[in-house]
């Protein structure tokens, strides 16, 4: 512990963290650069700092005050971090929120942050506007890329009304910053609170030390700034250096991101697994993947499987580097290094943080035993809101618990082997199989469903699902088709299951649980 500790950074008590990222690069002769580039606008860390300092201010004006949430819904354009450290700079606590949410979903997050006020993106605004009217707390709506109907207020216009006089306001490195939702195995998302001191941690321990981020370094994260892995990726990292991130608003095909590879030739690529092979199964896809500078990619947000990797390495000329990061521990916190990159393993604790293996009784497992992993670092959440009971099992003193099994081989990294729940990952989103389940047994059809992550033909993970119909049902296509949209419209697109098993009966305990490790073993 001694040894992961020498290397943090030590923070004065004041501190907020947009003087570090935004200010001090404008200090340090950058106001000129861009900090980022989307496909319509560039942003100069000296824009960044004024509309910052607007947006800080027609948050005031708005009678937004420091410590109420704000939530961003917003597309990754330059809007999204000028609303972010605007916030930071008011003292008003951002909420990034994942941008394929439905209705209700925005509604219990608003509800349960209490949230005061919303940045949407224009081409979001309908999905949100229905659940409005039912969240009395939520008085202000800035409505971003786009035009701001009646009660809403055009948020590029509201920075240009704005004074760009603002002082910062006084935080301490220890306090909330920001919060982000993380999902859990019960299905509600619970907000993670992230402190001032946060951000910088995870730039300089993982951003700085293991991938070597520069100044002259131009990002790209196909994952999107609201998810944690994103926003490290391309805000805190890049900005900690000084460096220059693209950013993609539209849905990340790999067209789409093909097209970013070689329109702004970034040297550090972020992706995830599923995005690897599908721009590894694109027809042609050139060396660089389209990028005269590639030098580095990075894999997060499920396992990657070790073919995938070799494949890259051969096809694209650059390593993919995969660690495994949370959204309670901020980012990477295992991972493998630049120039050392073992394919199939998540590789070694990032130095500052330390892991280990434990068994159900807490006490570590011997090498190449499985048990949970656990870790301890300075970027740790400093809890759930509201949720007493699920942040002392999480954030248990130094340690934080993941739910994810490991072991550690014979070479002393450590492998990735599954999660000790039943959740699972498809695109690094989340799926829970309840939450499938659930929507599958909205359908008239569906008496029973069961749920569990299959591999597909390239090693990743996707949803499984074992139904049993209904009386009168027969498991034609046409029926097997309807679900699949079904489940799409109601969950999450993401979330549909990609084969159905009509099953006479669903394997259960004698309490009357689904038993998914056996449907997982019958596959
Ligand atoms: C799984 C991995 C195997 C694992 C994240 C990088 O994914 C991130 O955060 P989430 O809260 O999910 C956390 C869970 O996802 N996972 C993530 N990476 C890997 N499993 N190999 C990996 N490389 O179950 C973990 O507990 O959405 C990733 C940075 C920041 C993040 N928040």
């Amino acid at each position: 512990m001694d040894d992961a500790k020498s290397v943090w950074a030590s923070f004065p008590r004041d501190y907020n963290a947009v003087s570090d990222f935004v200010d001090s690069n404008v200090e340090a002769g950058r106001g000129a650069k861009p900090a980022f580039i989307d496909p319509a606008n560039a942003l100069t860390y000296g824009s960044l700092q004024e509309r910052s300092k607007r947006f800080a201010n027609a948050l005031k004006k708005n009678g937004v005050e420091p410590e109420h949430r704000l939530a961003l819904i917003m597309l990754d354009t330059v809007a999204m971090p000028v609303a972010f450290w605007g916030a930071l700079r008011a003292g008003v606590i951002p909420i990034p929120l994942n941008t394929l949410l439905t209705a209700e979903q925005y509604a219990y997050i608003l509800q349960d942050s209490r949230a005061t006020s919303v940045v949407v993106s224009a081409s979001l605004l309908a999905t949100l506007e229905p659940v409005l009217k039912a969240l009395p707390a939520l008085r202000t709506i800035f409505v971003s890329d786009g035009d701001a109907p009646d009660g809403c207020q055009h948020f590029e216009q509201a920075l240009d009304d704005a004074s760009s006089e603002c002082e910062t306001a006084q935080t301490c490195c220890d306090e909330t910053a920001f919060w982000l939702y993380s999902s859990g195995s019960t299905g509600k998302p619970k907000g993670v609170k992230h402190l001032h001191a946060s951000l910088m941690h995870t730039a300089k321990l993982f951003g700085q030390s293991v991938l070597g981020i520069e100044e002259s370094d131009v990002v790209f994260s196909a994952a999107k700034l609201f998810f944690a892995y994103g926003l490290g990726n391309a805000m805190s990292f890049p900005m900690s250096v000084g460096a220059t991130a693209a950013l993609l608003p539209a849905r990340p095909t790999p067209e789409a991101v093909m097209e970013v590879m070689a329109r702004q030739n970034p040297s550090i690529f972020f992706g995830v697994p599923t995005l690897y092979a599908a721009m590894l199964a694109h027809p042609g896809i050139p060396s660089g993947a389209g990028s005269s500078k590639l030098r580095l990619c990075v894999s997060a947000g499920e396992a990657l499987p070790k073919e995938l990797g070799e494949q890259w390495r051969t096809q694209v000329g650059s390593d993919i580097i995969d660690g495994i990061g949370s959204t309670e521990m901020l980012h990477i916190f295992v991972s493998n290094r630049p120039g050392n990159v073992t394919y199939g393993a998540s590789g070694l604790p990032v130095p500052g943080y330390a892991a280990k293996i434990v068994a159900p009784d807490g006490e570590p497992v011997a090498d190449g035993e499985i048990g949970e992993l656990v870790v301890s670092g300075p970027s740790a959440g400093e809890g759930y809101w509201n949720q007493r009971e699920k942040t002392r099992a999480t954030f248990a003193g130094e340690w934080t618990y993941t739910s994810d099994n490991y072991r550690r081989g014979d070479d002393g990294l450590f492998y990735y082997c599954g999660r000790a729940d039943d959740m699972f990952k498809v695109s690094g989103n989340w799926v829970s199989p309840f939450d499938v389940e659930s929507a599958l047994l909205s359908h008239q059809a569906v008496l029973e469903a069961a749920v569990v992550g299959k591999e597909d033909g390239e090693g990743l993970l996707k949803p499984k699902a074992f139904i049993v119909l209904n009386q009168g049902y027969g498991d034609g296509q046409e029926l097997m088709d309807d679900l699949k949209a079904h489940v799409k419209s109601t969950a999450g697109p993401w979330k549909y299951p990609r084969w159905i098993e009509v099953m006479d009966e669903l394997p259960k305990t004698a309490t009357g649980k689904i038993q998914r490790f056996k449907l997982r073993q019958a596959g």
